[in-house]
């Protein structure tokens, strides 16, 4: 419902570059930057940096590998029935993709769509244990992302030292459903053990990240073809996406400058010359100060040769983070897919803590920003952080403002029964 003008916009906007009689008002409407409105939230807290301050941003060297072009790696291996390609929607045209004409699951909605269209969650090792969590996850998504059990610190909490188990359960558990793994994060500044925190000098630094993007690629080789391979370089003043974007410091920045992202994909290149490669970060969903810096740093990699054939926008909604609407979502997702990358939603949620978002605006937000998505050829999947609110991290995190209290954030209550939310965004993926 209600969603007619955002349709209408979502299709000046496609017709924007690939439609002949492009007619129509063309770009107009990216105006406000800033448009986020969202009164910022004050607290944020977020991602501790981990580094010392400064570190002068050195300009990211070439180092471009061939020609120039646009990577687009056509993505191997889709596992099994889970989706059909991660991605490979490529296929040249800017039609919007077709929607199922009906489905009984979000994951059936996704992989009856043309072209398919990956539909993911946030799986923990804890809801594992739940025989609900694991039905629900299962039987409506095609898609996984560990919520934390593939971060630095879980794989390597000493140098040169792998801890695989808890990673490989999560992989284990998604290919006996038919589902295929996103691999998250190769290089975070966050959720890094104390031993590389502290590393210091370029050749160390440049020495731990190689070990561990080879040794983790390798170990997940056959099971992981999608990386998440740096995330969260970028900081703004506020945790949503506005004021003085720069790079962020971390021990990975202050060591090697800004060339560490190309290192980071080249190295994950080299390891799998097939892997979708991928930037992801939060905030960057609207079109804000951050989105833009984003943006141009992404722009930049693209023309240099750099192996990155996508970006993911986490799409927390809500504080801490920023708050958007579809068409602000549908004209960012164009900008970047017209630079002939995979753009895709890797974490969302949208957080009602705080009363930021009333009850109806989460559902328009849901609806609008998943449809946004979902005409998007080039938007290959939309993965939510998480299954049922009880287990969102919002719930815990400082600042989120819910203080112990339910985000009510996701599609599933505690009982793991359908949301409204869940509703809205079926609706959105047939089309409606
Ligand atoms: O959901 C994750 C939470 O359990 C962790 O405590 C937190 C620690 O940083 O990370 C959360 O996941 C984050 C994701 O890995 C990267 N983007 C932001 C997510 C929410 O903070």
């Amino acid at each position: 419902m209600r969603s007619a003008p955002l349709t209408l916009l979502l299709s000046t906007l496609l017709c924007a570059v690939g439609c002949s009689d492009s007619g129509g008002e063309g770009g107009g409407e990216t105006g406000g930057a800033g448009a986020t409105g969202g009164s910022g939230g004050g607290t944020a807290s977020s991602a501790s940096t981990s580094g010392s301050g400064g570190g002068a941003a050195s300009s990211a060297s070439a180092s471009g590998s061939g020609g120039g072009g646009t990577a687009s790696s056509a993505s191997s291996a889709s596992t099994g029935s889970a989706g059909g390609g991660g991605g490979g929607t490529g296929g040249g045209g800017d039609s919007a993709r077709v929607p199922a004409a009906s489905a009984s699951t979000l994951r059936e909605a996704g992989e009856k769509a043309n072209p398919p269209i990956l539909i993911g969650a946030a799986i923990s090792g804890g809801g594992l244990n739940d025989a609900n969590y694991k039905r629900v996850a299962a039987a409506e998504h095609n898609y996984v992302t560990a919520e934390n059990e593939m971060k630095w610190d879980s794989l390597e909490p000493n140098a040169g030292q792998f801890s695989w188990g808890a990673a490989d359960n999560i992989v284990n558990w998604a290919r006996d459903n038919n589902m295929k793994v996103k691999g998250h994060t190769l290089v975070w500044h966050n959720q890094l053990p104390g031993w590389a925190n502290s590393l210091s000098g370029a050749a160390a630094v440049e020495q731990a990240i190689r070990r561990h993007i080879v040794e983790v690629m390798k170990h997940f080789k056959d099971r992981i073809d999608t990386w998440d391979v740096v995330n969260e370089a970028v900081l703004t003043d506020s945790d949503t996406g506005v004021g003085n974007p720069r790079m962020r410091p971390s021990v990975f920045f202050n060591a090697l400058g800004e060339r560490y992202l190309d290192l980071a994909f080249e190295i994950a290149r080299e390891q799998d010359p097939s892997a979708k490669l991928y930037y992801n970060d939060y905030s960057i969903d609207a079109l804000n100060d951050k989105a833009d810096f984003v943006y141009e740093m992404v722009k930049g990699m693209v023309e240099r040769g750099v192996p990155i054939d996508g970006v993911g926008f986490q799409m927390h909604i809500g504080p801490p983070n920023n708050k958007a609407g579809g068409a602000d979502v549908a004209a960012n997702l164009k900008r970047f897919s017209d630079l002939g990358l995979d753009v895709l939603i890797s974490e969302m949620d949208i957080n009602r803590c705080g009363g930021q978002i009333s009850a109806e605006e989460q559902l328009t937000f849901y609806h609008d920003i998943v449809e946004a998505c979902f005409v998007l050829p080039r938007c290959v999947g939309i993965t939510f952080w998480g299954i049922n609110d009880g287990r969102s991290w919002l719930n815990s995190w400082s600042g989120a403002l819910c203080n112990g209290q339910s985000s009510q954030s996701l599609l599933f209550n505690d009982q793991y029964q359908k949301k409204e939310t869940y509703n809205r965004v079926m609706d959105a993926l047939l089309g409606r």
